[in-house]
């Protein structure tokens, strides 16, 4: 903790500090602009961000779809189209995105089609609803002119899921199961993915505060790798995998996503942050909710939320060690750090 510790103290130096706001009756300091995200495949994630919060107008709304566009366009990795299939060889996609205004829009169970974050967008933005679904939100892309995409895993994904062929065995991986931190020695620019074709992770979530003062988020995920066809995880239900709260702050999770949706999670993580709680403690005190339900089962998953606050300040608190997030505050400074767990 003493890294995070060192590293905190340094970023908060270098921040640019822009404003100050009245906020929760007291008037505090805003740091800003600031983008956080799940694991260490942020880091470019947030670079892309960056090229939209580093504009004096760029809307944390535009960030974090530049953000998730970035990791769903890596073919390589675990994200989108390339990510591991469902139980019988189909890659399908969940996303959701809010912005400062508590519009949101979300798709699952998307097939064929890379960008299911700025499908997500086009919900929000063109119709009355926020969630769409399979084949609805399929033809929806369709008709808004976003393309099929071959049906093919890719190398990575199909090795992955032959191997899981050979047990066809539903048993979500624990990142501690994997070498613990081993991303982290790879380096931030790390792939995501392990020798034997595994990921550490299949989904990424960030929330970003631009210069303006307004928060947003995005998440997106190709699922729990060798899911149940039709399954539907935490990442694009409002409240579960992403909430955005303009006068509190964001929050968003990567994990178990049935775990998340239990507690509605990131909801809960914003509503913890609105009593006056600091983001990692608000983190904490879900992930405490989560365990209590039943603390031996909690043992073999993982569930990590990220949070970030209308002051630009951010925490992380996971269920098992291992899990990381990666923080941005100007191009270029992107650092990883490891997120303080439940279990030790
Ligand atoms: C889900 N939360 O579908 C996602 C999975 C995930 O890293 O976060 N994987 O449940």
């Amino acid at each position: 903790m003493n890294n995070r510790r060192s590293f905190l103290s340094k970023a908060l130096l270098s921040l640019p500090v822009l404003s100050s706001v009245p906020l929760f009756g007291q008037k505090k300091q805003v740091r800003k602009p600031i983008v956080i995200s799940t694991w260490d495949s942020g880091i470019p994630v947030n670079e892309a961000a960056f090229e939209v919060l580093k504009h004096k107008d760029g809307r944390a709304l535009d960030a974090v779809e530049q953000g998730a566009r970035h990791i769903e366009n890596q073919i390589n990795c675990c994200v989108g189209l390339g990510g591991n299939p469902d139980r019988d060889g189909y890659v399908t996609l969940d996303a959701s995105i809010m912005d400062d205004k508590m519009n949101c829009g979300a798709v699952a169970f998307l097939e064929d089609i890379k960008n299911p974050i700025s499908v997500a967008r086009k919900v929000m933005e063109t119709t009355p609803h926020v969630f769409l679904v399979g084949e609805g939100a399929r033809a929806f892309a369709l008709k808004n002119g976003f393309k099929a995409e071959p049906k093919e895993l890719s190398k990575e994904a199909e090795k992955a899921y032959k191997k899981w062929l050979k047990k066809s065995e539903y048993k979500p991986v624990k990142n501690i199961e994997l070498e613990q931190n081993k991303a982290l020695k790879n380096g931030p620019f790390a792939p995501n993915r392990f020798e034997d074709g595994s990921f550490n992770h299949d989904t990424m979530g960030l929330v970003a505060l631009d210069q303006a003062g307004n928060l947003s988020g995005a998440c997106t995920t190709s699922g729990m790798g060798f899911k149940l066809r039709g399954r539907v995880g935490d990442s694009p239900i409002i409240g579960a995998g992403l909430y955005v709260d303009n006068e509190v702050g964001a929050v968003t999770s990567s994990g178990q996503g049935e775990e998340v949706i239990r507690i509605a999670g990131s909801h809960l993580v914003v509503e913890f942050m609105r009593q006056g709680k600091a983001p990692e403690e608000a983190c904490r005190l879900a992930i405490e909710r989560l365990v209590k339900i039943n603390p031996e089962k909690a043992r073999d998953f993982q569930v990590g939320f990220i949070a970030l606050n209308k002051y630009g300040e951010y925490g992380s608190y996971a269920v098992n060690p291992g899990f990381v997030f990666s923080v941005t505050t100007e191009p270029g400074n992107g650092k990883v750090i490891e997120t303080p767990s439940y279990f030790k």
